[in-house]
Formats: structure tokens, sequence, C-alpha cells
């Protein structure tokens, strides 16, 4: 028997494979050969490192990047940064300086090779999968785990195939192929799946391109997305000095992807259905149930670059996407071009030209923030730092800055145009803030215009700006792992703004709580743990626990931690209660490390994203699901519940039954763990379980 054709997603997850049988739905273990971590979450997760009693990390590469906290209000940032300086001295990691650039767009630049795994305690690591990596975001302590050599659990996907075809014409950028996928895919139910890139647009798309569409497959809900390496990798890891990471990698031909079912319902999913219908082979859509749902089932998505037109995102989520005809002309008074999406050499060399010899609108605030010191050092070489200086450009610097809400949030009631993933509510830090997600083209239009604008009328050739043949050189931002004697001689730096994380502990056999927080659909990890002005206290716990769920708070109420610290002091448990795609978004798992240091023991959702359902886990929350959506409407804040028998149902339950003590009521719970997810747990938590089993 010969064996069936792969997909390319396939053959590195088994070159990969240490634990489980490659079947789809498994829980399987596989080896990481590189980590990444960024300040924010990194704290924690060599906090948890040295917890672990890893002396040195075991991975080929380990970097540790800081790009996050960058604003150095007060103490805080300096404090991280130092410490995260010297414990990769300390465990043989590389780090890489502030100023060196955002750690997505750096690790693409200096470390991504094909065929290999990468797992960073970022969601947007899926950036190197636009370099034929299966590249992962994970929780700090997952990551801190992977460091010391330990396997990573995952779903053994269901790989979700998309055809590129043609070639994207002018003004038509890559991120309006992830802005198409996001309206046909939305950010809702692909849990469990990979995305998995093919077809004859690919030969146009240099890495840089590629990566843009892999980093913003993180918003829908995939573990990660993946493309080909094949000529256009090798050109980009030769201008890069690395040609000899290069390695040709694709799906063996004739590999089949889906059938893919989705769940949509018949009225308000009636856009994404047609989506689908537009976009997908083989689609099929099944009779709708009394709730209104139906089964959309198809072969493989296919995207006519030809055909694709610049598209726009608005608040508050990522899917939301709209034709440019339904928002043009509308008044804009920022634009941000940066963030680990569009802030390369050749988005900002687009952007460069465009504004050369002109000047930013009289109305709108133009900020760009580009990617690395690689970047911004190649747009001062050859002038285009000047254009963008010489038009009005605001130069901000080589981080994320804006993107998570440090600094530049735009003024009440105005439209701000941004090149980055994500438009959670509020995360600008302006209330209320209406953020377009487009293009670098786009965004660049916008700014010179004053309004939505189509690129394609502006009346401007579209600058035609080739990968360079070589990139310009010089790492002497990012620290070289220290030998091992030398390793040994560093002195870890701790100022007194870094506090041990609490560890998780065993749930007990009868639970008693109360619903601390009824909430809705598409709670992102910014309702959960806000950051912006916020994130210097990622490093202490206790602090930052006082902002958990900050945007349900009322004026002169108790806050929500304040409520669960009450309610711990009492003995009890809090529980959360949440619609449809609980934890969309960010690895941060402050989401539910915090909560866990509030007393919160339980999450009862109708769906829980695929890395804050492990973050649940791995600090000991139990994460549930409702066995029925009427459940979920029949249940209210504060009401009193009561789980007992929750010793066996982790071992080895299916469902638990949930008694709602005021209102005399019992309803049933989906107990969805991965028999590792189960140990964890009863161990109460990762930590104690990985010292169990080290
Ligand atoms: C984000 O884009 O939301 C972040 C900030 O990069 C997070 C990580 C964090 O919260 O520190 C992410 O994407 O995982
Ligand atoms: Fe940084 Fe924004 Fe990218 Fe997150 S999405 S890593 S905050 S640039």
């Amino acid at each position: 028997m010969t064996d069936a054709p792969k997909t390319l997603v396939e053959k590195i997850l088994r070159e990969h494979l240490v634990d489980g049988d490659y079947a789809v739905g498994n829980e399987i273990g596989i080896r990481i050969d590189q980590t990444l971590t960024q300040d924010a979450t990194g704290t924690t997760s060599y906090l948890l490192l040295e917890a672990m009693d890893i002396p040195r990390v075991k991975t080929e590469a380990s970097v540790s990047y800081v790009d996050h906290n960058m604003a150095q209000f007060g103490p805080e940032n300096h404090n991280d940064h130092l410490y995260l300086q010297s414990v990769a001295a300390a465990k043989g990691v590389s780090f890489s300086r502030p100023g060196n650039g955002i750690c997505h767009q750096v690790h693409l630049e200096r470390f991504g090779a094909p065929g290999k795994t990468l797992l960073g305690s970022d969601s947007h690591t899926p950036t190197g999968g636009g370099m034929g990596m299966i590249a992962m975001g994970a929780g700090g302590l997952d990551v801190a785990v992977a460091m010391g050599g330990g396997a990573f659990y995952l779903t053994c996907p269901q790989v979700i195939g998309v055809e590129l075809k043609g070639a994207l014409q002018p003004w038509v950028a890559p991120k309006d192929i992830i802005l198409k996928l996001l309206s046909v895919l939305t950010t809702r139910g692909n849990v469990g799946c990979m995305v998995e890139y093919f077809g004859d647009g690919l030969a146009s798309l240099p890495a840089p391109a590629r990566a843009t569409v892999t980093n913003m497959g993180a918003e829908l809900g995939v573990t990660t997305s993946v493309f080909p390496a094949d000529e256009q990798t090798r050109a980009f890891l030769a201008a890069q000095g690395r040609e000899d990471s290069f390695r040709s990698l694709t799906a063996d031909a004739g590999a089949s992807y889906g059938p893919i079912t989705k769940k949509l319902h018949v009225e308000t999913d009636a856009t994404t259905i047609a989506n689908i219908q537009e976009c997908c082979t083989d689609v099929t859509i099944g009779e709708a149930n009394a709730d209104g749902i139906v089964a959309v089932t198809f072969g493989h998505v296919v995207i006519d670059l030809d055909a694709l037109a610049p598209l726009a995102a608005g608040s508050p989520s990522p899917d939301n996407v709209r034709e440019l005809s339904e928002i043009a002309g509308k008044k804009v008074s920022q634009v941000l071009i940066g963030s680990c999406t569009n802030s390369s050499f050749q988005d900002l060399m687009i952007v460069a030209e465009t504004l050369r010899g002109r000047t930013v609108h009289p109305t709108v605030e133009l900020g760009i923030a580009p990617g690395s010191k690689q970047v911004l050092t190649m747009l001062s070489n050859n002038g285009a730092l000047a254009a963008l200086v010489g038009a009005g450009a605001r130069i901000l610097e080589s981080a994320c800055g804006p993107c998570i809400g440090q600094g530049f949030s735009p003024a009440e009631n105005t439209v701000s145009l941004r090149t980055v993933n994500r438009n959670f509510a509020s995360r600008t830090g302006t209330t209320g803030d209406m953020v377009y997600l487009v293009s670098p083209e786009m965004a660049v239009a916008a700014a010179l215009t004053g309004e939505v604008t189509d690129p394609r009328t502006l009346g401007i050739d579209c600058p035609n700006i080739p990968l360079p043949a070589a990139f310009d050189i010089d790492d002497n931002m990012l620290d070289a792992p220290l030998d091992e004697t030398a390793a040994a001689q560093v002195e870890i730096i701790r100022g007194s703004t870094i506090v041990k994380p609490p560890a998780g502990d065993v749930l007990p056999d009868t639970l008693t709580g109360e619903v601390a927080l009824h909430c809705g659909d598409k709670i992102t990890t910014d309702h959960i743990m806000p950051a912006g002005a916020l994130l210097k206290y990622r490093s202490n716990v206790p602090e930052y626990a006082k902002s958990v769920f900050n945007c349900f708070d009322a004026e002169g109420q108790p806050t929500f931690a304040e409520r669960c610290l009450a309610l711990k002091a009492d003995g009890k448990a809090s529980i959360i209660v949440a619609g449809d795609s609980y934890g969309q978004g960010s690895s941060r798992e402050h989401a539910a490390l915090c909560p866990m240091y509030l007393g919160v023991r339980v999450v009862i959702a109708k769906a829980i994203e695929r890395i804050h359902q492990a973050n649940l886990v791995n600090f000991a929350i139990l994460p549930l699901t409702f066995a029925s959506a009427a459940d979920y409407d029949a249940i209210e804040q504060t009401d009193q519940l009561e789980i007992a028998g929750l010793a066996a149902a982790i071992a080895s339950g299916e469902t638990v039954t949930v008694q709602n003590k005021t209102k005399g009521t019992s309803f049933e719970c989906i107990v969805n763990l991965a028999p590792r997810q189960r140990e964890i747990l009863t161990a109460g938590g990762l930590l104690n379980y990985t010292k169990q089993n080290a």
C-alpha cells in the first residue's frame, strides 16, 4: 500500500511527533525546535522557567524579545528589561534588545527556517508560517516547558486548504488576502484547525507578504497557518544571508483538504454563508435545526487574487470586513502604519514612495512604526525615511507601541485607520474607538486625502518595490546565548516590581461558588485582562489583577476584582459564565493567571478559544461548555452554583452536573479536555504537573 499524499502541515508535524497517534482530533505532542518570548509575557515565562529549576534551555534557538513594554513610565518596564536580559544570559537564550524591533518581524528576518517548529508566547507567532514553519502561539508556561525540552501538546489539526489564484493587482495588498479569508472563515468556529496555502498565486508573493497573511491568520482562531517553502522563501533567506537555512517544502501532489464543516446561524450568519458559497468548493448546506443552526460544509477556499479589491475590517472585530464602497469617503483623523502585520521593508517603501514629495492631509495625524531596526536602517540609508519625515509622518520607534494601546490613542468620535491586526473595543486606549484594519496601501491613501479612499483612485502609480537582493544585516542588538561557563556566572537582576507569580492548586471535589460575571459572545483577552497603560503591571500579578474585566465595572460599585476577592475571603469560588468564542485574541496567560489569583476556579462558556482554554487549564481553572445553549440564558450573575464529583469528572468524565442553588435547577456541562489537560488539572496546574513529572 502506498502512503496517501500528505499536506505540508502533516509532513512537518509528523517529523516532530513525539507523543500520540497522528489522527485528526487526537491530542499529539510535538518537539519544539525554536521558541520566542516577548517582554509582556516573557517575564512570567522566565519566572516559571526558574520555578521549574531548568538550568539551561534545550531548544535549537530560544529568543527573548523586548518590544511591548517600551513606554517606561516608572521603573517597571526597565526593571523587566534588565531581568529579561540577565535571565536570558543565565539560561542560554538569545536576547533581542529594546530597539531591535518587533519579535515576529525580527524572528522572520533572523531566525525563521522552513520545516522547523516554533512556539511563542504571543498569539501572532504564526507569522513564521510565511516561511514554511509550524509556528504557534501559546501561554508563557507552555513556552517555558518547551524551552526546557518538553513537548508541546496540541489537537492534531484539520487542515483548511486555501488556494490562491492569479496575482495581486496594483494597490491591492497581502492584507486584503487575509481580510478576504476572515470574511469567509470568520473569527469563530476554527479551533483545532490549521490553514495551508497553495496555488499559482503563491509565486508572486514574497515571504514578508506571506507573513502578513499568516500573522493575521491568528484572528481566525486557527492553531497556525503555513505557506510552502519555495523559491520566494529561498530568495528571502538568501537576502538575509541565511540561504543555508532553506529547505524546499510543499504538500505532496494530490494532497487533499477538507471537507470542513462550520455551524452557522441561517440569519445572523447569512453574510458568512454567502461568502462561503462565493469562495469555496463543494459547498453543501444542511437543514436548519430548531435554533436556526445549519451545518455548512466545503472542500477548500479559493481566493482569486486578480479579482481581489482593497478591503477594511471595522471595530470591534477583525472579521467585520467591509467592501470599500461601504465606507469610502468617511473622514479619517488618524492613520497608523506599523505592527507585526505590516511593517516590513516593502510595506514601508510603498508608503514612502507614495508620500514622497507630498504632504499628509492637514486633518490627519500619521504615525509610522518600522517593524525592526533592519527596516528602519534600510529606510534611513536609502532616503525613504527622509520622504516619510518630509511628508509629515510621525516616526515611532520599532516596537508594538500603539498596536497595544501604548500611546497614539485616537480622539473621541474619530476614525483611525490602522495596519494592525486587531480592532477589539478600546484596544487603542480610547473608549468607543472606531478603527478600520487596512493595508499600508489604503492607509497611505487616507493619510493623503483625509478620508477613506480607494488607493486605485489616487491617480498615483502604485510603487513597484521588489524584495531587496540583500538586506542590511547587523545583529549588534541581538545578544547571542552565552556558553555554559559564562552563563553560570550571570547574576539575575530582579527589581522590586517583579513579583513571583502565584501557583495553581487542585480543585476541590465539591465546588461551591457564585457567578461573578455573566458576559456575552466574543469576549477577548483584552476584555478579560486589558493591556495599554496597564501593561506595565505584567510582572506583578496582585497589582495587575485589580483590573481584570474592568470594562464591566460600574462607577461607585465594587469592581469585578473586589467582588471576587470578597467571595474568596468567604471560601467561595468565582465562576465566569460566557457566550461563544470566549478568550479570543492574545496568548496572554494573565487572562487566566490573574483571575486565578482572584479565586476564579471555573469558566462555563458556549465555546472557548484554543490558547485561552490551555491557559485556563495550566492555571487550574476548569473550562466547561454548556451542553445546551438555553442553559446560558437561564443563568444569571450572582447565582449560587455547586458542582460535585469534580475529581472524577476531571479525571475521566465527559459531562458534569451543575446545581443552580439560587434557581433550584440543574444543568449539564461538557468536560472537553484532552487527556494531558485532565492530568494537568488533577495535579493543580501545569507548574505542579511539570514538577511532579520532572
Ligand atoms: C497582542 O497583540 O494582543 C499581544 C499584546 O501581542 C498579545 C500578547 C500579550 O498580551 O502580551 C498576543 O497577541 O498574544
Ligand atoms: Fe505587538 Fe501588536 Fe504584534 Fe501584538 S499584534 S505582537 S501588540 S505588534
